[in-house]
């Protein structure tokens, strides 16, 4: 039964491809340019209506701790005009008005008070954090639109972790914008903590056409960017893009070695994170101290996955910081490590891949 089922499959697909010979379906060469505007233009999916003249001003995270293990959090989810790739907007439902939303760090054994303040008019939102043990269906509930929900659970594994919106259809909040980065700071530290010069949050995100579930679903990514977030105040903090990275390179001075918390938060796609011209002393999967190896070249984050890699800058020049499947570097992930004498930008002209 399941062999004839296959076949059938197997024929029809044979006879749809003949058929679109015989009936003269046009060889793409021979396209008029105008048809092929009209193609893409048909294919542009619009913002649902309550979003469209909607543009929420980004709002600053508040982290307030509240005693030796516990702290307050409270992020908002909103509808802010995000720049993917240069002169691209995306309407983005986001935490805070950032995509990915901002880091938040936390110390192990910590309990997190968390409220989601919704500021979206019409669909409801919610928060998983992947650093805390928790009911799903409780403690990560939605909050529906212009009211606020208050959750608390701990945070009792060191490392980095990814956070997201969990509201259904879960690809399609995570894919338009709302996932991030949540930071659970082991309480005895990482045995290298005493030789980082400098540290930086990088993060992978992939972005599809705007708010399509099909092409979420089915499609591949049209842009593959990295942004940083501020560990703290001063840091460059910067949204999922093709260029930021690029014309304000992260920095660093010749000698140092140099810590990035990494995480993937897809949707979809693996990270094979490398960072060009260095070799990683030290790589923390997830971010847990227990998880130590050393002289990785590549560092590979599922979907979801974070890591705390260490590596050295021996020499003046710019790093190129990727993911390992150049078909992603060509849609925009580069980041780059400009090092100079001094740490300081020296102006000159950085390369990328
Ligand atoms: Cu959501």
């Amino acid at each position: 039964m399941k062999r004839g089922a296959k076949y059938f499959v197997t024929s029809a697909i044979g006879l749809s491809l003949l058929a679109g010979c015989a009936q003269g379906a046009v060889p793409e060469k021979t396209r008029q340019p105008e048809e092929k505007v009209l193609a893409a233009e048909t294919n542009k999916a619009e913002a649902i209506a309550p979003h469209k003249d909607l543009n929420q001003e980004p709002i600053p995270l508040k982290v307030e701790r509240a005693g030796p293990n516990e702290v307050n959090v409270e992020m908002t989810s909103q509808i802010t005009d995000i720049e993917i790739d240069k002169g691209k907007m995306y309407k983005a439902w986001t935490f805070n008005g950032e995509a990915p939303g901002p880091v938040v760090v936390v110390n192990e054994g910590d309990t997190i008070n968390f409220t989601l303040k919704n500021m979206d008019p019409a669909i409801p939102h919610s928060m998983d954090f992947h650093a805390v043990h928790a009911a799903p269906s409780k403690d990560f509930a939605n909050v529906q639109p212009d009211e606020t929900g208050t959750f608390s659970y701990p945070a009792n594994k060191p490392g980095v972790f990814m956070y997201h919106c969990g509201t259904s259809p879960v690809l399609s909040h995570i894919a338009n914008g709302m996932h991030g980065t949540i930071i659970v700071k082991p309480k005895d530290g990482y045995p290298t903590d005493k030789e980082i010069n400098r540290e930086y949050t990088i993060i992978q995100n992939e972005w599809y056409k705007y708010n399509d579930l099909d092409d979420f679903t089915n499609g591949v990514p049209g842009h593959v960017v990295f942004s940083t977030k501020a560990l703290k105040e001063g840091d460059p903090n910067t949204n999922g893009d093709t260029f930021t990275l690029k014309d304000k390179p992260l920095l660093a001075k010749v000698g140092d070695k140099v810590r990035l918390y990494i995480n993937n938060v897809g949707p979809n796609e693996v990270s094979s994170f490398h960072v060009v011209g260095t070799v990683f002393d030290d790589v923390y999967i997830d971010g847990n101290p227990f998880n130590r190896y050393k002289g990785l070249q590549t560092v590979m984050l599922p979907a979801s996955g974070g890591a705390v890699v260490e590596f050295t800058v021996t020499r003046v020049g710019s790093y190129p910081i990727v993911t390992h499947q150049f078909n992603h570097v060509q849609k925009g992930a580069v980041a780059i490590l400009k090092v100079t004498e001094t740490g300081e930008d020296d102006g000159k002209a950085t390369m990328s891949h």
